[in-house]
């Protein structure tokens, strides 16, 4: 059986047996990591175990023909895999499990991420990128289950891209294409819509993913005969077997607890991805969860007798020490030996981990009793800080959160006094809070030198007779530089390539950069946005085109759970610098007219949000997001590609800044905010109002995400002393963001005379037609004559009533 392993085959006996050997060290040492991890939870010491018992074999099979450039996309089972890979330790599995926020304990993410979600570092500490080339790299997982799927096929595209495109840096990053991206998936989460766009996206594309599906037959407590047709996930998907007529997946099928198998599929598995970038599908099947799915239940409620015998007996790693005894690779007692030492290095381990994450808590502790002890005798209320000093040292193992209410509750017995011990213990809670805080906040947007909001404004040029021309070709011209400049940028969306989009911002590109670079992708939101996202974690700068503003709502969960988190989840260890086009506002009927900016601006913190009035401020938004590390959504004017707009003179080069407002109206007694399509209509009705003596300032956001840095609308409010946010949003949407961030953050309040107000759509999505439009959207008259009925009301005298 074993000559017939490619391994066997090329290492002598010796050699063979050594790695076997090391192979169940690996499998033997993650499985003692669950039980233990287990049992840190039930004792309290950690919030949640999730483990990878039951499915360490296949990964060890994985982890031999994974190379350095290659990626992981995967989910939480596969903490061998990363051990195996020599990325995951055992301290480090524990610092995982007690959410030690010491990066360098917990590389995984800092203990922002509970354990069992694996990432690998592809940043320098100042944020640019690591030679991915020099180490095996694992995307950072997310909990939501398939939500790892979309990012893996722009991971395996990121390889075509690399072995067919000329031109591009890829030192860093490629070897010709050669390096696969690994998918991993539980059986009951094939079931999700992510998993079947995946695996028809990257059958289209052919892309060198690899793709297993761990099986052991359950998701929580519910059986494959709910989850998959069949239940069999490999039959089912057969119609995507390639043949020699038609290109299209390889599909293995193996059992998880047997090595040499696993052995042979996954090298099978490598060599074709690798190669011909086909993609391939392992079904790993006969897989088990020795101590159930998680801490929070146990299986036994949901197995029966018979499925419980028969995951003992087909657990992986007993039957691999089984074939380990059996091919004389070593006695049972030498593997008993080998258990043994092992238990034991997993409980120094553990124990090494438990110091290093409580260890610094126990310091501050040391400074913070006799601080306690000094307030007590310096209040009134002795008795009190005493007692909660008394709490505080009495908890064996204190959490930062412990020290922090004992010594701020403390202050609340000093109030109205002032002294020495007060000043000190204040200066110890704002020291800690400063210290501790980012532990849990930093990250959420690029803090390298080349973050979008330090890339600096370049006004675009023109012609002394420059034409007008449809604001569309402003954006053609300057894609045009862009590409022609840049080989790592490429664009990909529904007719986006030949016909150049919808709107004819990207004509006859195509032709001029290929299928690659300019190219149609199929009616598939989320995995459109996955393949930005994962070939920008690679080094290239693709921009992903949402085809409407309406239809980001399909690849929404991905913006939101993988994009707009990845630098906070991994604590700036991971970026993905993905520019995302969309087009919105202001056309036909229910869903080519939406504006749920407020949606969107809660739902992606961590992704800027950009809403330029016209494509000379769109086109230069992309420039400056090209020359920056992070992120962002830029929305265009659905309604302003026939527009007529100056022709610039500078194309690629010219820059709009984020998070800067603009004035294009001067007025002094009122401001109105607006962006995007509604603004057409506020210039419209503040013109109007002129003629009956109102004087309207207007300013345009432009940025939503950040939002005016300079706080330059509090200006403008402090000299008109009023204030209306109008958008085409629902009532107390994007609107009511705008309103706190000039209320509460810019402290306008303070200089108003009026009520403020917000002017959004009506709550309905909007209705068909100019009339569906008119009755459903701000109109001029709306805009007019709420502005009316401001200024009635401050001086109805001047202003009598309209009607
Ligand atoms: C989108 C989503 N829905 C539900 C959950 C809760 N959940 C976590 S794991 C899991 C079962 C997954 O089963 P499977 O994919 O077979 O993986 P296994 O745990 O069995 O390895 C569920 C329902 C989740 N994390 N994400
Ligand atoms: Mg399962």
């Amino acid at each position: 059986m074993q000559s017939e392993t490619q391994s066997k085959e090329s290492i002598s006996f010796e050699d063979f047996k050594t790695q076997v050997l090391e192979d169940y060290k690996i499998a033997v040492t993650s499985r003692e990591c669950s039980l233990l991890g287990r049992r840190e939870v039930l004792t309290g010491k950690a919030k949640f175990g999730i483990f990878g018992d039951g499915k360490e074999i296949p990964q060890l099979a994985m982890a031999k023909v994974f190379k350095n450039g290659d990626f992981r996309s995967g989910y939480y089972r596969d903490q061998t895999f990363m051990m195996a890979i020599g990325e995951l330790n055992i301290e480090q599995f524990f610092a995982g499990l007690y959410a030690n926020t010491n990066i360098e304990d917990e590389p995984m993410s800092g203990g922002r991420q509970m354990g069992g979600h694996f990432a690998t570092h592809s940043l320098e500490a100042d944020g640019t990128w690591k030679n991915l080339m020099q180490q095996k790299n694992s995307s950072a997982d997310i909990s939501p289950t398939a939500g790892q799927m979309p990012r893996l096929l722009g991971l395996a595209q990121a390889s075509k891209i690399y072995r067919n495109v000329e031109g591009i840096d890829a030192e860093k990053f490629s070897d010709n294409g050669n390096e696969i991206a690994w998918g991993t998936i539980g059986n009951a989460s094939t079931s999700e819509g992510h998993f079947w766009e995946t695996i028809n996206a990257a059958g289209v594309l052919q892309v060198p993913m690899v793709m297993s599906v761990w099986d052991d037959e359950y998701g929580i407590s519910v059986h494959a005969k709910h989850q998959t047709t069949k239940e069999n996930i490999s039959e089912i998907l057969k119609g995507f077997q390639r043949d020699e007529e038609n290109k299209g997946y390889e599909i293995i099928v193996v059992n998880g607890w047997n090595y040499v198998e696993l052995v042979e599929a996954y090298e099978k598995a490598s060599k074709i991805a690798r190669t011909t970038h086909s993609p391939v599908l392992i079904h790993v099947n006969e897989l088990t969860q020795p101590q159930g799915h998680s801490t929070s239940g146990s299986h036994e409620r949901y197995k029966d007798e018979d499925r419980l015998t028969w995951e003992r007996a087909f657990d992986c790693n007993v039957k691999f020490k089984e074939w380990v005894i059996e091919n004389n690779f070593a006695t049972e007692a030498e593997l008993d030996e080998i258990d043994k030492d092992i238990k034991k290095q997993v409980r120094d381990g553990k124990k090494a981990a438990w110091t290093a994450y409580s260890q610094p808590m126990k310091d501050r502790l040391t400074d913070l009793l006799p601080l306690l002890e000094n307030a007590a005798s310096n209040s009134e209320d002795k008795n009190a800080i005493l007692s909660l000093k008394k709490e505080l040292s009495e908890i064996k193992d204190p959490l930062k959160k412990d020290l922090l209410v004992a010594a701020r509750k403390s202050l609340r017995y000093m109030i109205g006094q002032e002294s020495e011990a007060k000043s000190q213990l204040i200066n110890w809670i704002e020291t800690y809070t400063t210290n501790s805080q980012p532990e849990y906040s930093s990250n959420l947007y690029s803090e390298s030198s080349n973050n979008a909001l330090s890339i600096e404004e370049v006004a675009p040029t023109y012609d002394d007779n420059a034409k007008d021309v449809d604001a569309r070709v402003i954006l053609r011209d300057n894609f045009d530089k862009i590409f022609g400049t840049r080989p790592e940028t490429l664009i990909f969306g529904e007719d986006s390539g030949a016909i150049g989009d919808v709107n004819q911002g990207l004509e006859g590109l195509q032709e001029k950069y290929g299928e690659l670079r300019v190219a149609d992708v199929g009616i598939r939101e989320a995995t459109i946005l996955g393949q930005g996202l994962g070939m920008a974690m690679r080094g290239l700068r693709p921009i992903a085109e949402i085809q409407y503003l309406d239809y980001v709502l399909y690849a929404l969960q991905i913006m939101s759970d993988d994009l707009a988190t990845l630098q906070y989840r991994t604590k700036g260890k991971q970026k993905a610098p993905v520019i995302v086009r969309t087009r919105g506002h202001r056309l036909e009927g229910i869903w080519h007219s939406g504006s749920p900016m407020g949606a969107l601006v809660h739902l992606l913190r961590g992704i800027h949000i950009l809403v330029p009035r016209n494509m000379t401020k769109a086109a230069g938004f992309y420039n400056t997001l090209l020359e920056a590390d992070e992120p962002a959504l830029v929305v265009e004017c659905l309604n302003g590609y026939r527009l007529k707009e100056k022709l610039p003179n500078n194309f690629g080069e010219f820059r709009t800044p984020l998070g800067v407002v603009e004035t294009i109206k001067e007025g002094k007694d009122i401001t109105l905010v607006s962006y995007g399509s509604t603004l057409r209509l506020v210039e419209e009705a503040a013109n109007e109002l002129e003629l009956v003596g109102i004087s309207a300032e207007v300013i345009d956001v432009q940025s939503l995400l950040p939002f005016d840095l300079n706080k330059d609308i509090v200006k403008s409010v402090a000299k008109t002393n009023r204030l209306l946010v109008i958008d085409e949003d629902v009532p107390g949407g994007a609107s009511a963001y705008i309103m706190q961030e000039i209320l509460e953050n810019q402290n306008a309040y303070i200089h108003l005379d009026s009520k403020p107000q917000t002017l959004a759509a009506k709550e309905h999505r909007p209705a068909y037609g100019t009339d569906g439009d008119y009755f459903s959207k701000p109109s001029t008259e709306d805009i007019y004559e709420k502005i009316y009925e401001i200024m009635n009301e401050a001086n109805p005298s001047k202003f009598p009533k309209l009607r």
